[in-house]
């Protein structure tokens, strides 16, 4: 069957083409010098309570490593957080090193604190967007959103 079917099993989530089933997977880490620590934690723990095959670098991660990560894993999605305020220094050319690597349509996402103080976040938001990233979310955002976000994004991507 060309169409790309997809199943929910014991609570994990993947895409099936063809024969083959395969798990969402996605690259984590805390981008830049950045060494906050706990959200990390609780996003590899609800990522992969979701099903997904879950890549996490910890803290203080480069742009190479994340690339690096993705391409090893083949993942499908890299999610960056940025703690202490110097997320979009830490996140320009991102999208840009991700083409250079043959991860062209890899999803992007970037949560956390990701400037300095307290910026109108429609204002952060479009800058991010602008950067070729995915989805933006703002502070204390539920991960679980970002959960149904990447569902629906891997999803569509695979069609
Ligand atoms: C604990 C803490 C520290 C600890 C970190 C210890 C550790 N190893 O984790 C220490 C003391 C080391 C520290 C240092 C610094 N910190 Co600090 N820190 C905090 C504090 C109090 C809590 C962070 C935390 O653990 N939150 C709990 C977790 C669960 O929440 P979270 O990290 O926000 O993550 C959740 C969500 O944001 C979301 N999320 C995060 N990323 C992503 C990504 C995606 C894709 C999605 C969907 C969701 C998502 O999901 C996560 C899980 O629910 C916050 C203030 C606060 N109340 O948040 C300041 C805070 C983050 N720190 C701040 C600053 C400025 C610093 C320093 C620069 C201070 C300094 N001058 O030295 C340094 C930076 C050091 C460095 N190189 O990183 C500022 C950042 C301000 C900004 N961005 O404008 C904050 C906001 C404090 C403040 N109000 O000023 N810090």
């Amino acid at each position: 069957m060309s169409l790309l079917l997809y199943r929910f099993y014991w609570g994990s989530f993947s895409y099936e083409g063809m024969n083959n089933v395969k798990k969402i997977t996605l690259v984590l880490g805390v981008i830049g010098a950045d060494v906050h620590a706990v959200g990390n934690k609780i996003l590899d723990y609800v990522f992969t309570q979701a099903g997904f095959n879950v890549v996490n670098l910890g803290v203080m991660v480069s742009q190479k490593e994340f690339v690096e990560a993705a391409v090893e894993a083949a993942a499908d999605v890299i999610a960056v957080s940025s703690l202490y305020g110097h997320g979009e220094i830490d996140c320009k050319g991102l999208r840009q090193k991700c083409d250079e690597a043959g991860l062209a349509g890899i999803k992007l996402y970037a949560g956390g604190n990701l400037v300095v103080g307290k910026q109108d976040f429609a204002e952060v938001e479009k800058r991010f967007l602008e950067m070729g990233f995915d989805r933006v979310y703002p502070p204390g955002t539920d991960p679980q959103l970002s959960v149904e976000h990447i569902k629906h994004d891997v999803h569509h991507q695979n069609l």
